[in-house]
């Protein structure tokens, strides 16, 4: 549905002003067109109040970047209009994270890949199914990669190196090859890397598991860190446990530095500094939540009232006796034809009373769910979104019993595409909701994503359960995408306030914020008393899940002011930067559950160290006042006139406006701050230019040592896409095809080629690294 869109009156008198009202209205629970992604979106991130970054795997899409398929996008929130970008390096099923400083870092993919899925025409010399770089489709080999964007707004030269991917293996690089790897950070910004594929499956099995570690090279049982700092990778002993259903493993860091860590029915508290792990409880029913049952799984929101408690919920999933879940080519069952799990559990891995630590069963979903996914909402709710009621996420040609698959390459069927609410605060029984909800009719399965847009919705894109891109198949790959309106837009006003800090510091002094008299109605004591103050992290969506993802309720106190304004005395984050890790996120006033706009600000010191951190916030006291009141409309609306634009973007404008619009939306006080203080330090850069220089055409080391040795094809050393859906995929058993010494090969032992020394990381931005600006970066080798 699509939202009425008036004429625009405004006139942009200097590119900080907003000088007109823009009048909208969007319909609570309503999905709205979200225009085209040019590429399919199986990942995105929200770069800052006006991107979005959107990644694909390398195939056929028809947008190009220069001569190739696009693999990357940027998309205008304001227009709704996405434009391409330079990625080299096949990103396909990468992770990705935040970074303290507001950049973002994605981590492996797949080799490079040609039409079809295949294998890209160029591979490693000697290794026939190592692809090195495609001539068709453009990419090169992306296992290895770390890419780094810093992300830019309007009026910055999105066409010069600074806003552009980094994205040079030969110069920076993981000690080795993941795919479908899990990323968490550490409370100084560290990203760990965990396990992964080197070159991928169905699961992360040759069945019988004869070789749980590394299944004869296919497997990756071990973490690393980013930046690596000297750090060698370490084998995990988790991953060897749960090897079969260990890819995208599901992490969350708790308050003692320790992570919870979960893969398939397992759970283990998990030290990544000295790798010791504690045995948690299984999976009730031994459910499976990771990839490919992919169960929604998300952090609740963290509130001062209980002293900022970490439970992490589970939802949905799928269980399937141990040999259905067959191996690297295909599930062993006819998955879209079983229902998925309709349960929720929690779990609470370090409670403050030293209680013993169980799973909670807790309301089921209202209808069976792979591959749903949280959003934490700025009303401290959770919504989920997108997937389907049977099945599980993946794709191949056939399975076990059956060669002709009914939904094309789909391993899901019956789409669910009606989001629903969970709502941690209510009690048990009443807690899931879909009251008000329209449902989208476009599925949204395998290789679909979403995130919290600054306005409070929700940016719905992706969907391909194809090996390339196919426009017929029964779910085909989807470029259109949706937002999504929760409930709170059915609000007559939505407050607003002005103050809001461009950083956030562990512990120190309160800052206050001030909200406007027309952000509410009625009683301004009674409003004040229901406001919260609500920090997101909306995450780096891929695969039904929203890495590093986290909310929390700063704690606050109020001042009512004779002219109807309400300041709020707001806390600095609690002294744990474990609690909520620093980097980027969005301040949200929330009154009444109506929240404002989100405000960017960076939490911590916008470096990857030991966070600074002071004594928890001391909050004055509360100062009520009698007889005042607000001045915002109390009834819900469909049309609001008033644009009192202190601490938000700019308005959709949907398609209509197109970018220009957009250029105004660069408001003054959100991320000034920021913007001076990365000018400063892109000026304090060391413009030393790395000495190193290994050009990814000539460095022969780029896949080297086991991993490539891994990837001597399938059965018979047949390497096809009817083998699997999954390229460079097939996997023999480990003993007759790897050879019966590659796995005991060292996973451990450092590539060659990897320039990194023991003193740091190259760091892109600072080092006048190459980067890509134009399409020839991108050309034959
Ligand atoms: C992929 O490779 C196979 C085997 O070499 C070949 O038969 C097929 O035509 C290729 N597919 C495409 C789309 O090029
Ligand atoms: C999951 O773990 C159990 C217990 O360790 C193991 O028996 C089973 O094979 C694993 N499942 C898969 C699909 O790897
Ligand atoms: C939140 O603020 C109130 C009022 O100052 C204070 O009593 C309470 O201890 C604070 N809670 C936390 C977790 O800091
Ligand atoms: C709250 O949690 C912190 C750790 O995050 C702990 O140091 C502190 O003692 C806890 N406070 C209370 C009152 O339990
Ligand atoms: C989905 O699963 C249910 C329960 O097994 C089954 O009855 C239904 O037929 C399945 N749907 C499809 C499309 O196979
Ligand atoms: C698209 O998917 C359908 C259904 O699986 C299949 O028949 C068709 O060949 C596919 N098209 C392409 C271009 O792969
Ligand atoms: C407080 O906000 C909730 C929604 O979060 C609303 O249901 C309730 O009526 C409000 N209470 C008052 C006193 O305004
Ligand atoms: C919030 O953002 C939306 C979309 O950018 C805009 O239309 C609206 O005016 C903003 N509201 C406030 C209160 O700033
Ligand atoms: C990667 O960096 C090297 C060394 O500076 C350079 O020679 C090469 O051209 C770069 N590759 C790409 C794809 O930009
Ligand atoms: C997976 O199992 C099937 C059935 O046993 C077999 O045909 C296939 O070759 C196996 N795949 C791999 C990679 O071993
Ligand atoms: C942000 O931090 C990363 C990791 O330290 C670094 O590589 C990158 O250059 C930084 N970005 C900017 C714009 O300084
Ligand atoms: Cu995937």
């Amino acid at each position: 549905m699509f939202n009425r869109q008036l004429p625009l009156l405004a006139v942009a008198l200097s590119a900080a002003a907003l000088t007109a009202a823009q009048l909208e209205s969007h319909k609570a629970g309503s999905f709205e067109d979200g225009g085209d992604t040019q590429v399919s979106a199986m990942m995105m991130f929200l770069g800052n109040t006006e991107k979005v970054y959107i990644l694909d795997k390398s195939e056929g899409n028809a947008a190009k970047f220069g001569d190739f398929p696009a693999m990357g996008a940027v998309y205008d929130i304001a227009s709704r209009k996405a434009e391409t970008m330079a990625v080299s390096t096949n990103v396909f099923c990468a992770s990705g994270m935040h970074l303290p400083n507001g950049s973002f870092a994605t981590f492996g993919g797949n080799g490079a890949i040609g039409k079809g899925g295949n294998v890209s025409d160029i591979t490693y010399p000697g290794q026939q199914y190592a692809g090195l770089y495609d001539t068709v489709y453009g990419d090169y080999d992306g296992t290895k990669a770390i890419r780094i964007l810093n992300p830019c707004k309007d009026g910055d030269d999105f066409s010069s190196p600074n806003c552009q991917w980094f994205d040079n293996a030969s110069l920076l690089s993981m000690q080795s090859q993941r795919w479908y790897s899990a990323a968490e950070p550490m409370g100084d910004g560290t990203v760990v890397l965990i396990g992964g594929f080197t070159n991928g499956g169905y699961i992360n099995r040759n069945y019988p598991n004869v070789d749980p570690a590394t299944e004869g090279g296919a497997a990756n049982p071990t973490y690393e860190f980013f930046p690596a700092n000297g750090r060698q990778q370490q084998t995990m002993q988790f991953m060897i446990k749960t090897s079969g259903l260990n890819a995208y493993a599901l992490t969350y860091l708790m308050k003692s530095g320790k992570m919870l860590v979960q893969a398939n029915y397992s759970t283990i508290l998990w030290d990544p500094l000295t790798n010791e792990e504690t045995d948690l409880p299984d999976m009730p029913g031994q459910i499976v939540r990771v990839y490919p049952a992919s169960g929604a799984n998300a952090m609740l929101p963290l509130l001062p009232e209980n002293n900022y408690t970490q439970t992490v919920i589970f939802c949905g999933g799928i269980y399937l006796p141990d040999d259905q879940w067959g191996n690297y080519s295909w599930p062993f069952a006819d998955t879209w034809a079983i229902a998925a799990s309709k349960k929720c559990h929690t779990i609470t891995p370090e409670p403050e009373d030293g209680s013993a630590v169980e799973y909670v069963e807790d309301d089921d979903l209202p209808v069976s769910r792979t591959m749903g996914q949280f959003i934490a909402l700025p009303d401290l709710t959770m919504l989920v979104v997108n997937g389907g009621a049977n099945g599980t996420a993946g794709y191949s040609t056939r399975t076990l019993n059956t060669l002709e698959l009914p939904f094309g390459m789909s391993l899901a069927s019956e789409p669910v595409g009606q989001p629903a609410i969970y709502d941690p605060s209510k009690p048990k029984g009443q807690r899931w909701s879909t009251a008000g909800f329209d449902t989208s009719s476009i599925a949204r399965l395998y290789h679909s994503s979403a995130i919290l847009l600054p306005d409070a919705s929700v940016l719905i894109a992706g969907s391909n359960p194809n090996v390339d891109v196919n426009l017929t198949a029964p779910f085909p790959t989807t470029y259109k995408a949706e937002v999504f309106y929760p409930s709170y837009f059915a609000a007559a006003t939505r407050p607003s306030f002005t103050g809001a800090p461009s950083t956030l510091s562990y512990g120190g002094d309160p800052f206050d914020l001030k909200v406007s008299a027309d952000s509410y109605s009625g009683s301004a004591n009674d409003a004040a008393d229901n406001t919260t103050v609500v920090l997101i992290r909306p995450g780096w969506t891929t695969h039904a899940m929203n890495m590093g993802q986290r909310s929390m309720k700063l704690n606050n106190t109020y001042t009512v002011n004779q002219d109807g304004t309400i300041t709020l005395h707001v806390s600095q984050l609690p002294p744990n930067p474990n609690l909520f890790q620093p980097g980027p996120a969005l301040l949200f006033v929330t009154m009444s559950g109506i929240p404002s706009n989100g405000s960017y600000v960076i939490v911590g010191s916008g470096n990857i160290e030991t966070q600074p951190t002071q004594a928890a916030s001391v909050l004055p006291a509360s100062q009520r006042l009698s007889g005042v009141t607000g001045s915002g409309s109390s009834s819900s609306s469909s049309s609001s006139g008033k644009n009192d634009n202190t601490n938000g973007a700019t308005s959709h404008t949907g398609a209509i406006v197109g970018g220009i619009i957009a250029a105004i939306a660069a408001v003054g006080i959100l991320g000034a701050g920021f913007g001076i203080w990365m000018a400063r330090r892109r000026r304090a850069a060391a413009q030393q230019a790395s000495s190193l220089s290994y050009p990814m055409g000539t460095a022969p080391g780029g896949a080297g040592g086991v991993a490539s040795s891994a990837r001597a094809g399938g059965p018979g050393g047949l390497r096809s896409s009817d083998s699997s859906a999954f390229v460079p995929l097939s996997q023999a058993n480990g003993s007759t095809t790897w050879g019966a010494n590659a796995s005991s090969l060292s996973l451990n032992s450092p590539y060659y080629d990897d320039p990194r020394t023991a003193s740091g990381e190259f760091d892109p931005y600072h080092q006048n690294a190459p980067r890509m600006s134009t399409n020839q970066a991108r050309g034959p080798y």
